[in-house]
């Protein structure tokens, strides 16, 4: 996908459909998503103003549903604009915003069936691929502990569900269990020691979907894919400013933003690290963040919720893990691979950060003990 499939033509033939200022004079791949495919468009005015927007290929074998997608994600970000507006913001930088199609639709579709979108590209920003500083890491849990609390009024039932089960992780477990009994590509002997964890874990994948059905916990709407290249910050203060990918924008659990913010932010290496040596659950990261979300989401969770954080951060790591190693077992049908063993080598990372965080397991529960109150 992407690069290797982009044919400039096509794209010529797309950026037209879109109501842009001036005419595209530059447009290249961008960013590091596993999931769409992303370019970056330059425009030119005849006054000579440059103006720059995102184009994306959306996926559709993973996202079946395109317009419900879309309505999702016009909907939030028009209610986001009138929310960012009454707090006194920027609501060109702090959200998102759909750049329409020339026949006023918030997507177009080419003549092979491939939907594409357009946003404004949100600019004097910068997208990190790993924390730099612990401040940085606090600054992304106060935006999404922010968005949480931006949308506490939004009508949760209204939001399609753009990919079903999302954060179920029982039926995640199942999909693994399936993966690694039809074992299509024959991979699986050169995973034993990763499946043999995943599946000795089994008990802990009911716990917070358990707590939901039993109303112990309270349906939010979340975002769902909280990681740190989802969030853009501004590229002088530093601050946190506009979160991004809202394809999974639907009903949640808080943990699930917590806990994936924490997979990915909180540890010491990159997701697809080969030296597991060099993964930790860092506990000065997981305390930057937990005292940042918990500062954005201003009081409004419950006490329940806070107290099971933790199982939030390590729930969400195994998920991704079990997510990463089916999908290495099913050929790399769903995340976007750049090398062989590419998704077996993402799963063992998150099984590493799941190991440490089971041993400082107190460590966590303590720090989460110390914020709940701020
Ligand atoms: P994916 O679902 O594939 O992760 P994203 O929507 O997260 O796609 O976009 C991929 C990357 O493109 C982001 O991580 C970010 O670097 C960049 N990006 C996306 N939207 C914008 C925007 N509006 N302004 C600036 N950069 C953006
Ligand atoms: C995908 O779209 P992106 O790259 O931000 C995935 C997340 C995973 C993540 C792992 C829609 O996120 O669920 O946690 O990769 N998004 C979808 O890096 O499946
Ligand atoms: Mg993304």
């Amino acid at each position: 996908m992407g690069e290797a499939n982009l044919v400039y033509g096509e794209i010529d033939e797309v950026i037209g459909q879109f109501q842009m200022e001036g005419k595209a004079v530059e447009k290249k791949p961008y960013g590091n998503g596993h999931i769409n495919d992303t370019f970056l468009v330059v425009c030119e005015t005849p006054e000579g103003k440059k103006k720059r927007y995102i184009l994306q290929k959306m996926n559709h074998s993973i996202f079946k549903a395109p317009e419900q997608l879309m309505e999702n994600v016009v909907n939030v970000t028009e209610y986001l604009r009138k929310v960012i507006l009454a707090q006194g913001g920027d609501p060109d930088r702090e959200t998102l915003n759909v750049v329409k199609a020339k026949n006023d639709s918030s997507y177009y579709v080419d003549q092979k069936g491939d939907y594409w979108r357009m946003f404004l590209f949100v600019e004097g920003t910068v997208c990190l691929e790993m924390v730099e500083s612990a401040k940085d890491f606090y600054d992304s849990g106060v935006a999404f502990g922010n968005f949480q609390k931006m949308l506490a009024d939004y009508p949760a039932k209204t939001l399609h569900e753009t990919i079903p089960n999302f954060h179920n992780t029982p039926s995640r477990f199942r999909d693994f269990q399936k993966a690694v009994q039809e074992d299509k590509m024959g991979r699986a002997a050169s995973a034993q020691e990763e499946i043999a964890f995943a599946l000795a874990r089994e008990n802990d994948t009911k716990v917070l979907t358990d707590l939901l059905k039993a109303g112990e916990l309270p349906l939010r709407v979340t975002h769902n894919d909280t990681k740190l290249n989802n969030i853009l910050f501004d590229e002088n203060t530093k601050k946190a400013i506009c979160i991004i990918d809202l394809d999974t924008v639907m009903p949640g659990l808080s943990h699930y933003d917590f806990g994936d913010s924490i997979r990915f932010g909180a540890s010491t290496g990159a997701e697809d690290e080969k030296d597991l040596s060099k993964i930790e659950m860092d506990l000065a990261l997981f305390e930057a963040f937990t005292k940042g979300y918990l500062e954005g989401c201003g009081g409004s969770l419950t006490e329940k919720e806070i107290e099971m954080l933790p199982m939030g951060a390590k729930l969400m790591t195994y998920e991704c893990g079990i997510r990463f190693l089916a999908d290495y077992l099913e050929g790399d049908v769903y995340f976007k691979i750049h090398r062989e063993g590419h998704n077996l080598d993402r799963a063992r990372t998150q099984f590493k950060l799941v190991k440490d965080m089971e041993d400082k397991w107190t460590e966590m529960a303590a720090i989460v003990e110390k914020y709940k109150n701020k």
